[in-house]
């Protein structure tokens, strides 16, 4: 029988969530046109008051708000409380520019726990597991986020944050973790790592993991259970918006379910703005409906996927989110075509390699180049050229068809390529250098 964390806000009816959305948003808005100068200008420059917002169906008319705006309200600018209200800080990993900074009342942090809460319950957990968070803890939302949600549900929880492979390993096994939070790069990392230590699915107690905070593929999710024996479910968030748990994914596995009491979701066209149709793949846009400290609307988050009103089997009716296939801004333009690093995993894992690999990208006389490494499995591994020419034609022919340009690809020897304890970098673009 599926489990809520809070019933009947998870099952309510179309009607009742966006009678309740409304009325947020009301609320809300009252709040950044007195709390908050710049929403108050950002608002004036486009012609809109409180008043003219009296629903949901009047949100097109607020102002988008970007990184830029967040960039241009560093570090205090977008504060919605007085710091002294204020409890926490948290900051995005960005590595160019300022960092973002995200402010936390405690009211903001307790609902932030309630969102992975749910999460965690959506995955199976109650007071009876143990719950291992491998995510980084500090200015990072992944460790204190699911570990909000963690105690929110009662769960022993093992805070060990990323790092130390072989720790990790032992104290799932020790302590009996039968829940293990990580970034999926991370959990595969765990999951090659018990298999030089010659452990199967039956040596570690864990039934459920809970990754996110990047892309992962279908069949890297697939590789994780088998060799973990768990069942992987993915989580979505964003510093900007508390952190990991906007949207979470249930038994179905087929998407994200959106936090609606708490986040109203859009579809944009990112280039023009235009609000799309449900259904249409574009730019994800959030407002946050009961934030206190900093209190986003219309937030283009560059995450580009699509959303689904259909029943689903879980008996939740919060709206579902595909998995990003990246955000747009990780989007490489090569020879003047779009290419996700998704879409290059996909062809990897497709063919049986590891989801370890490195893309780079680079120009020689004018014209893009692209060079894919790829790590192959102890199995794979040979001295025999021919061998490798003929798996490396294959996956060049692989990545044709998927992509429609021609890569380079290189087969490097297993373990050559550097693993992550958190995000993986995967893209190396020296066009930019
Ligand atoms: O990554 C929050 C998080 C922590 C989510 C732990 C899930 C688990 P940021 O560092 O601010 O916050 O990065 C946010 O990461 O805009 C997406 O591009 C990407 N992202 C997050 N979750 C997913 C996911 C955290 N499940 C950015 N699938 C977002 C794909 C994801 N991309």
């Amino acid at each position: 029988m599926e489990r809520y964390f809070q019933k009947e806000i998870e099952t309510a009816s179309r009607d009742e969530i966006e009678s309740l959305q409304s009325r947020l948003l009301v609320k809300q808005v009252q709040h950044v046109w007195n709390d908050v100068p710049y929403y108050r200008r950002k608002m004036e420059d486009k012609g809109v008051t409180p008043d003219d917002i009296k629903g949901i169906e009047d949100l097109h008319k607020l102002p988008f708000v970007s990184k830029a705006d967040l960039r241009e309200s560093y570090p205090y600018g977008l504060l919605g409380k007085p710091l002294k209200d204020c409890v926490r800080i948290h900051s995005t990993s960005g590595t160019t520019g300022k960092r973002v900074m995200a402010f936390y009342t405690q009211h903001d942090l307790d609902l932030w726990s309630d969102c992975t809460a749910r999460a965690i319950v959506a995955a199976g957990g109650t007071d009876e597991d143990v719950c291992q968070v491998s995510y980084g803890y500090g200015l990072f939302t992944g460790g204190a986020g699911l570990d909000g949600g963690s105690h929110k549900v009662g769960c022993l929880t093992i805070p060990t944050s990323s790092g130390n492979t072989q720790r990790q390993i032992m104290f799932i096994k020790d302590l009996n973790a039968t829940i293990l939070c990580c970034t999926p790069s991370y959990a595969a990392y765990l999951a090659e790592s018990m298999k030089e230590m010659d452990m199967g699915p039956d040596d570690i107690p864990l039934k459920a993991g809970i990754f996110g905070a990047e892309a992962w593929s279908e069949s890297m999710r697939r590789d994780i259970e088998k060799t973990m024996g768990i069942k992987a479910y993915d989580i979505y968030g964003l510093t900007e918006l508390s952190g990991p748990g906007v949207s979470f994914e249930c038994s179905a596995q087929t998407g994200m379910h959106i936090n609606e009491d708490h986040f109203i979701a859009e579809i944009i066209d990112p280039d023009t703005g235009e609000v799309l149709p449900a259904g249409s793949e574009g730019e994800l846009v959030f407002t946050s409906l009961d934030k206190e400290a900093f209190p986003l609307l219309r937030y283009r988050t560059r995450d580009i996927c699509t959303l689904s009103y259909e029943k689903c089997s879980c008996g939740r009716t919060f709206v579902k989110m595909s998995k990003p296939r990246g955000r747009s801004d990780d989007m490489l333009i090569i020879r003047g075509v779009n290419v996700f690093p998704s879409q290059i995993e996909t062809v990897l894992l497709n063919k049986g390699y590891p989801a370890n690999y490195q893309i780079i990208v680079g120009r020689e006389n004018s014209t893009d180049t692209l060079d894919v490494h790829v790590e192959m499995t102890p199995e794979m591994f040979t001295d025999n050229l021919g061998e490798i020419e003929e798996r490396q034609k294959a996956l060049v022919d692989g990545l044709k068809s998927m992509l429609g340009i021609k890569a380079k690809v290189t087969l490097v020897a297993p373990k050559s390529i550097v693993r992550s304890e958190g995000k993986a970098v995967r893209v190396i673009d020296n066009r930019k250098i």
